[in-house]
């Protein structure tokens, strides 16, 4: 079978911008290109690169696929559809199978004449099973867990599919991204630069979070040896583990970072971690950062405790605090994330940015708080959306009512980033382009003023929601 897997890009300005600066590589495609290869055929289309949509209808008239399928987050769900629509005007008959978090979470939202097949949660052997069906004519789907099938308008659920042992799964096929691989890359991290899955799920419960539901509350992770197998098989000098929380299994995490260092692999690493596990397991930053560990991504979320309560997250802000000493002390950096609740005031938002200088964090990073498909944010907030247009859940719009004039909101979230001039900062960026080439640099730059527009017309995106009067 011809099998073609559509790496979507969004049309939304805020996205764009972000796939210039932040453009890392398919995972979950090559994931799924290696369930399917070598019996099958298989092209890997990525938009972002590759010409848009113009380059995705030329790509489909002449591979002519037999199966197509893409998938992506909350805001990419419009252009998912889309992709799956150019197939079947394509070809009717090619089978259309839509996957990733959003399908997972809200999967009757593609319940759409152009998709036939929806796969909640991961994808591997369901997509195998799928294909090895439609290859010998199509019967039976309903047998295979984990799938939403659409017929007639109407949306069948199959068996939920077990999780998967994480060490079940083939190696992701990079292969498929061999000639465009070299323009994957963060830049702020490492221009060259690969995904790797080590752990899936976190023991958080946080409200706004749809990630612990995907596994059922259950922190999966894989073998030492498997991780280090794969290692050796990637050339990228930096690796970022997409786990929602990579260092929980303090045994774990210790035999692995002892594991690369002897090997010596020269790597660095990237990944999120929750501020209490730095705080509890200072000996594990410590391995790690003998290992290579350079940045990770923390939830620091809200300068106080009772919003910190608020959303069920389990951290303090004490925590907080002495999570970035830890992280300082053994020279990794700190990307932290925040949100800025869109019922926040100007007070509260000024409070956020000053809790961010407060804790020196290297790279702050601010989002609106976005009550995703599949989070109990989600259910509490079900009457008060006053943004539905999804294409706009991309935790940059304020999707529910904001207590500040809405053009006022978006001015603050702004002035937000001016934390980006502090001296902590301006030494990370320091540190950050010192390792680029100086080409690199110029596209660094390029990316990130094109986002600064973008930012500065968030508000002007919103069609049924104007805010609050001025
Ligand atoms: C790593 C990560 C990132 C990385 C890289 C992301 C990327 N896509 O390039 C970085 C840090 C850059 C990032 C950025 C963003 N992220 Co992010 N990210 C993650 C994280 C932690 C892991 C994703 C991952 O790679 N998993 C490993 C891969 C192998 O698994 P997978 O993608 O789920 O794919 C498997 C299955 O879903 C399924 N599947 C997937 N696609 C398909 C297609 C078909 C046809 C089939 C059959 C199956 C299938 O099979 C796959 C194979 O195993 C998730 C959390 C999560 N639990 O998903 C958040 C998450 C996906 N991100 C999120 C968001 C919001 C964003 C941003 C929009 C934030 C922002 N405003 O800047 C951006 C947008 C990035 C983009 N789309 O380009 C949200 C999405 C929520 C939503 N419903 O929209 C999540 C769920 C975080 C959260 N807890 O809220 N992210
Ligand atoms: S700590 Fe992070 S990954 Fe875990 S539930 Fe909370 S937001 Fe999600």
């Amino acid at each position: 079978m011809r099998i073609l897997l559509v790496r979507v890009a969004a049309d939304t300005r805020y996205m764009q911008a972000m796939y210039k600066v932040v453009r890392m590589e398919p995972l979950s495609l090559e994931y799924l290109g290696a369930a399917v290869r070598p019996h099958h055929d298989v092209k890997l289309f990525d938009m972002r690169l590759e010409g848009g949509w113009d380059g995705l209808r030329r790509t489909i008239e002449k591979y002519d696929p037999q199966v197509v399928g893409t998938g992506g987050d909350t805001c990419e769900s419009s252009a998912c559809k889309r992709v799956l629509s150019l197939a079947k005007a394509h070809d009717r008959r090619i089978l259309t199978v839509v996957g990733g978090i959003h399908a997972t979470t809200i999967p009757e939202d593609y319940l759409h004449p152009d998709i036939d097949v929806v796969c909640i949660n991961e994808g591997v052997f369901a997509f195998r099973e799928l294909v090895e069906r439609f290859e010998k004519g199509g019967a039976g789907y309903e047998e295979i867990p984990g799938l939403a099938l659409n017929r007639d308008g109407k949306q069948i659920r199959t068996a939920p599919r077990p999780l998967a042992d994480l060490d079940t799964l083939p190696f992701p096929d990079r292969s498929l991204t061999a000639d465009v691989r070299h323009k994957y890359g963060f830049s702020l991290w490492g221009k060259h630069l690969a995904l790797m899955r080590y752990t899936q799920g976190c023991v958080g419960r946080c409200d706004f979070c749809p990630s612990w539901k995907q596994t059922g509350g259950r922190y999966l992770r894989r073998t030492v040896d498997s991780m280090l197998a794969e290692l050796q098989t990637i050339r990228e000098p930096y690796i970022y583990f997409v786990c929602e929380e990579s260092l929980l299994d303090t045994k774990l995490s210790l035999a692995l970072a002892e594991a690369i260092r002897r090997q010596g692999l020269g790597k660095r690493f990237g990944m999120p971690l929750r501020a209490d596990t730095i705080v509890k397991k200072p000996h594990v930053i410590e391995a790690w950062a003998a290992a290579g560990l350079e940045d990770t991504i923390v939830g620091i979320e809200q300068a106080e405790d009772d919003h910190l309560h608020d959303r069920e997250k389990t951290t303090t802000v004490q925590d907080n605090i002495e999570a970035l000493k830890i992280l300082k002390a053994n020279h990794v950096n700190c990307t932290g994330s925040m949100f800025l609740r869109p019922d926040f005031t100007q007070a509260q938002i000024d409070r956020l940015m000053a809790h961010t200088v407060e804790l020196e964090v290297d790279c702050p990073q601010y989002f609106v708080l976005t009550p995703i498909p599949g989070t109990k944010l989600f259910d509490k907030c079900r009457d008060s959306l006053v943004e539905h247009d999804f294409d706009l859940w991309d935790f940059n719009h304020a999707v529910t009512p904001t207590t500040l004039p809405l053009v006022k909101f978006y001015e603050a979230y702004m002035t937000a980033y001016s934390t980006h001039l502090q001296p902590f900062v301006v030494q990370f960026y320091q540190r950050k382009l010192a390792q680029m080439t100086p080409e690199e640099t110029d596209e660094e730059m390029d990316g990130l003023m094109g986002f600064r527009e973008v930012f500065g017309t968030l508000h002007e995106d919103h069609k049924e929601y104007a805010g609050p009067p001025a």
